[in-house]
């Protein structure tokens, strides 16, 4: 047997385990014991993350289609039929006509040549990746008020904290060695709040559970804060050296009393008075947040309200505090560090900056590479609607599944001139496309990825991929090589970082040899750097830390008579995503088999539906069928479905709306009818 240390697949946390092979397959996995994050741990999908390897779906050659069938084929063909294709796309309407969509899946070289690809090769900057569904709001909101959009502490800081705010996170089940961290430190003494109106498994054990209204965090910082400055407890040092706009945050926030915050939550005055207390009175007081801040048309300025609630109270630059968004895939920290992002080069280099420009363009070897920002790839949709985009090249994405309002998006992905998807299995969207390329997964490949603590770790290859298929980097190269560019020949991953650690400097001192055991914490700037725990310790990325007041919204799409619920969306523990992987892993898809969702005991009871009834749900966009989970997780009004399941897909009936900064699509807010089906 073989043992090869690798990190886990699934999601931001960045467990590393040893994949055990046996004459060429594996055959299961061992935690690391010395890993700073997992110390010997690892949650059912960690351990269950060999089973999908050797799945008997996996691809194993090109497909192209013929006379509306995908029928195999050779690379050569395939790879030939792509670039021809996209040359010609833009030929005949012009080089922003194609749009590339990396993948948080896959490592941070095949993240960097993709951007380098469309780029360098394609001279355009229309590529992004599936952070714009996710934390697009972190790092347009964080960039703003501090600089930088990455978490600004590190895991280890919530041993070593007072107060843990956790704020539209279910971390357990979406990120559960961080969870287990948050119940030991609570266990020792540590005081939680949740604010999250489902009864999620953290709730239980906090002091206070905030319960509020799906879309009013608004409100309730504005009035947390209304309640700091007004009862004497902001730390003025902090604000006075490391700050700026602190008059206009305080004007802002005077209107929002505990009152008006509370009628505007759902809360009581007196639960936003003792969160305020609790949270300002500690030393030292952490806060974590996920989608349930950044996946609202008003995303961007519910991280600002976040900014501004740590600088309030100093809880940035030091141990034990900070504002942590918890980064979901595997590695979306690194597609973003690598700029996979539509006006961002790797480092989070602006595209807009002519000296920028020209750095990159002559390390690659270019006259010029282009200018104006490319699009989100939540608005390539629509500009592929409009008849402004008509191709595209997917690799390591489900968007059928994973965008909001599945009709708008399958109407789309069809109607493209053309679709190319990289994958490992023939996904929802795979099969829509003219051509697909059969990758190697995590398990068959070397690189890095980079996890949520801003930690880049190493891949290590454990066994082969599956018939002909190749690892994405290397598919990458055999394109630019046929479309003519000779600057992408590289013999092995650590060359491609070695390039993009030139030109990154937060990664500047990131070489493969430095990473083995547990990687290192950008920014790392050279090769002597011990990398970064703790981000802005003595001054803000941005010099001084800035508090951007905002005034609360509403969500885009409210209960009415006809929808009276309202519906938000997520994930279980056991599944991941579109389930490509995790319903492919017989485990994990034991425990949660079926579409369903979840519908409070009470509004039940009104609309005549008991648990495990078959449900009809309806929304301006879509219906599904799907089964009832009556249940107290939720509140009264709210029902909440995964997005998992291809037959009872919760994206079937999510709003496109988006927010105007970030453009995130509000998959946490829309309004549904529930029926039941006789
Ligand atoms: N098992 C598993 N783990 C995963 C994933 C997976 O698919 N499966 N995906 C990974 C990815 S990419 C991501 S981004 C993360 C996501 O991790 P999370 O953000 O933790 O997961 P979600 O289920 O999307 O939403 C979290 C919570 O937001 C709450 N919420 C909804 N609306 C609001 C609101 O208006 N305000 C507040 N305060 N809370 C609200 C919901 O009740 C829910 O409990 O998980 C990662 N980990
Ligand atoms: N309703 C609703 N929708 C949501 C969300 C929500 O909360 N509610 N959350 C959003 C968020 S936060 C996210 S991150 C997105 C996720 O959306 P997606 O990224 O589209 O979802 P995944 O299922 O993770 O897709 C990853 C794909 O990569 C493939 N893959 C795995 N490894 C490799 C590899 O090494 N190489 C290649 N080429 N492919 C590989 C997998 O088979 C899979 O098809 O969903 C978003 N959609
Ligand atoms: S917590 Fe995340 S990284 Fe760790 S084993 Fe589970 S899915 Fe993998
Ligand atoms: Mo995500």
């Amino acid at each position: 047997m073989k043992r090869t240390l690798t990190v886990c697949p699934y999601c931001g946390v960045g467990c590393t385990f040893y994949l055990v092979s046996d004459k060429g397959r594996l055959v299961g996995v061992e935690p690391s014991a010395t890993h700073p994050v997992s110390r010997g741990g690892l949650c059912v999908k960690g351990w269950n993350a060999y089973a999908f390897v050797h799945h008997p779906d996996r691809l194993t050659t090109p497909l192209v289609r013929r006379d509306g069938l995908l029928c195999p084929a050779s690379w050569d063909e395939a790879l030939n039929l792509v670039i021809e294709k996209l040359q010609a796309i833009q030929a005949k309407h012009g080089r922003d006509a194609v749009m590339f969509a990396s993948s948080a899946k896959a490592t941070n070289e095949e993240n960097f040549l993709l951007m380098k690809l469309a780029r360098a090769v394609f001279g355009t900057n229309n590529i992004d990746h599936c952070a714009r569904l996710c934390h697009s709001s972190t790092v347009t909101g964080l960039a703003e008020t501090f600089g930088s959009g990455a978490m600004t502490n590190s895991i280890s800081c919530l041993d070593q904290t007072e107060v843990i705010l956790v704020i539209g996170s279910n971390t357990t089940e979406q990120h559960p060695l961080i969870g287990s961290r948050i119940l030991n430190a609570v266990r020792n003494g540590v005081r939680l709040i949740v604010a999250d109106n489902r009864r999620i498994r953290l709730a239980r054990h906090a002091e206070l559970h905030l319960r509020h209204k799906n879309g009013s965090d608004v409100a309730l910082l504005n009035g947390i804060m209304h309640v700091i400055i007004s009862e004497g407890l902001t730390d003025r040092d902090f604000i006075a050296a490391r700050t700026e706009n602190y008059d206009a945050l305080a004007k802002s926030v005077a209107e929002w009393t505990p009152e008006r915050s509370a009628d505007a939550t759902g809360l009581k005055a007196d639960e936003i008075i003792a969160t305020a207390r609790l949270f300002a009175g500690a030393e030292r007081a952490m806060i974590v947040y996920s989608m349930g801040i950044t996946q609202h048309s008003h995303g961007v300025d519910n991280v600002r309200c976040i900014a501004s609630l740590a600088m309030l109270t100093g809880n940035v630059g030091r141990t034990g505090t900070g504002v942590n968004p918890l980064r979901g895939q595997n590695n979306v920290q690194g597609g973003c560090d690598m700029g996979a992002l539509p006006d961002l080069y790797s480092g989070y280099q602006k595209v807009s900056d002519q000296k920028i420009r020209d750095k990159f363009a002559r390390a690659w070897g270019v006259d010029e590479l282009p200018e104006s920002p490319g699009l989100p790839l939540t608005r390539a949709m629509d500009a592929a609607s409009a008849g402004h985009l008509q191709g595209m090249f997917i690799m390591g994405e489900n968007p059928m599944l994973s965008d909001p309002d599945q009709g708008h998006a399958r109407k789309v992905l069809e109607n493209l001139e053309l679709l190319v998807v990289q994958d490992i299995f023939l996904t929802e969207t795979a099969a829509l496309a003219d051509i697909v390329l059969p990758a190697a997964c995590y398990a068959e490949k070397e690189g890095t990825f980079t996890n949520t603590e801003r930690r880049v770790q190493r891949l290590h290859k454990a066994v082969a991929p599956p018939g002909t298929a190749r690892a994405d980097w290397e598919i990458i190269c055999d394109l630019a090589e046929r479309a003519g560019y000779p600057g992408m020949r590289y013999n092995n991953t650590a060359e491609i970082m070695n390039e993009a650690a030139a030109l990154t400097p937060i990664y500047g001192g990131i070489t493969d040899d430095r990473l083995d055991q547990h990687g290192l914490q950008w920014p790392c700037p050279d090769s002597s750097h011990p990398g970064t725990p703790i981000l802005h310790l003595d001054h803000f990325t941005r010099g001084r830390g800035r508090f951007s007041p905002v005034t609360h919204r509403l969500p885009a799409e409210l209960p009415d008579e006809q929808y009276p619920f309202v519906l938000t969306t997520g994930r279980t523990y056991f599944h991941w995503h579109t389930g490509s992987m995790t319903r492919r892993t017989h485990l994990l898809h034991r425990e949660e088999p079926r579409s369903f969702i979840e519908l409070h005991p009470d509004d039940a009871a009104r609309i005549g539906v008991r648990d495990r009834d078959k449900l009809l749900v309806i929304s301006r966009r879509g219906q599904v069928h799907t089964e009832a989970r009556v249940t107290a997780m939720v509140i009264p009004g709210v029902v909440f479905m995964p997005f998992h399941f291809a037959e009872g897909a919760a994206n079937a009936l999510t709003n496109n709306i988006l927010d105007p900064e970030s453009s995130i699509p509000e998959f946490k807010v829309c309004a549904v009818s529930v029926e039941k089906l006789l």
